[in-house]
């Protein structure tokens, strides 16, 4: 019997500086009717689903910058999703700015959370890869903070058995390096969920922005293909304070094929029916880690090229 989980990639379109919680999250709530109403199981939203990206703006006001960052989950703006995933019996990701006060110390990541469909909160993650730069740099269009408004996150990159599987999570920055999957690939992920804010340009090295869109999908499809696991990539997009942000939302299988792609900057639902068992036979035969990576070969490898890297 195969285990089918019917998944909703919910693209936002631009969020204001000014646009309130409960504005927002009457987006996330429509978007998750649609969702219902398609059969989803499970529906994904972006990175920072809350808010616009501040990030790309120096606010040197605390309490400003704190106005981005919720101090619980569920919060009294958020409870409306969370009761109409439980009516509605669907699960959801959900990418947001964590204010956390853990061992008597404040502190902030970016985070992301899946919760069930029951209404309750499974898993969570807080990204590792913080892009950009910690101080103000004036001279650029706009700026990318993550570094100054985030700490590392500090839970690695763990998966959980939900929806009839091995779900794992990752945000952004985390999509473009291989460890991500690999980390979850050996742990047997069978679907990644990840949420984006990718402006089409990139101030640090602008030679590439003609290939964002390749790279972005380069980075997923690579990642599920090599782990034979699922990939639900889901932008927050278009032109938001000026900054246009990439698309691209899509859905990709363990064969590395995008099996559906937003075509829009908006708000924007697609849908896939997900074989949670489509990946067995990429880790059973040619990545099938016991089978062909074993450490007398490797140990043979080193010797023969003259890497001098003990084998742990
Ligand atoms: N954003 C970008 C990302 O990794 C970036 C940073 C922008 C990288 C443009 C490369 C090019 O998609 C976040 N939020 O990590």
């Amino acid at each position: 019997m195969a285990r089918t989980l019917t998944v909703g990639a919910a693209q936002l379109g631009p969020i204001a500086r000014d646009e309130s919680r409960s504005a927002v999250v009457q987006r996330l709530i429509m978007l998750m009717k649609q969702a219902h109403t398609r059969g989803c199981d499970l529906v994904v939203y972006p990175e920072l689903a809350l808010t616009t990206f501040f990030p790309r703006w120096y606010i040197e006001d605390p309490a400003e910058l704190e106005q981005f960052f919720e101090t619980a989950m569920p919060n009294a703006a958020t409870q409306p999703l969370f009761d109409l995933a439980g009516q509605l019996g669907i699960g959801f990701h959900l990418g947001y700015a964590e204010r956390a006060i853990e061992q008597g110390a404040v502190h902030h990541y970016n985070t992301a959370i899946l919760v069930d469909q029951s209404g309750k909160i499974v898993g969570k993650y807080r990204k590792i890869h913080l892009p950009g730069h910690g101080d103000y740099e004036p001279h650029r269009a706009f700026q990318h903070l993550e570094k100054r408004y985030f700490e590392v996150g500090d839970f690695g990159f763990p998966v959980w058995r939900a929806f009839g599987g091995i779900m794992g999570l990752c945000i952004c920055n985390d999509r473009r390096w291989p460890e991500t999957y690999r980390v979850m690939g050996l742990q047997g992920v069978e679907m990644v969920l990840l949420g984006y804010n990718t402006p089409q340009h990139n101030p640090h090295d602008p030679s590439s922005d003609h290939l964002n869109h390749f790279h972005n999908l380069l980075s997923m499809q690579a990642g599920a293909y090599q782990n034979g696991t699922w990939v639900v990539g889901v932008a927050k997009a278009g032109r938001e304070e000026g900054c246009d942000l990439i698309g691209d939302s899509c859905i990709i299988a363990p064969s590395g094929e995008i099996v559906a792609k937003a075509y829009t900057v908006e708000d924007e639902l697609i849908v896939a029916s997900c074989d949670l068992d489509a990946g067995i036979p990429y880790k059973t035969t040619i990545f099938n880690f016991a089978a062909h990576r074993r450490p007398e070969h490797y140990q043979r490898i080193c010797q023969q090229t003259g890497i001098q890297r003990p084998l742990k």
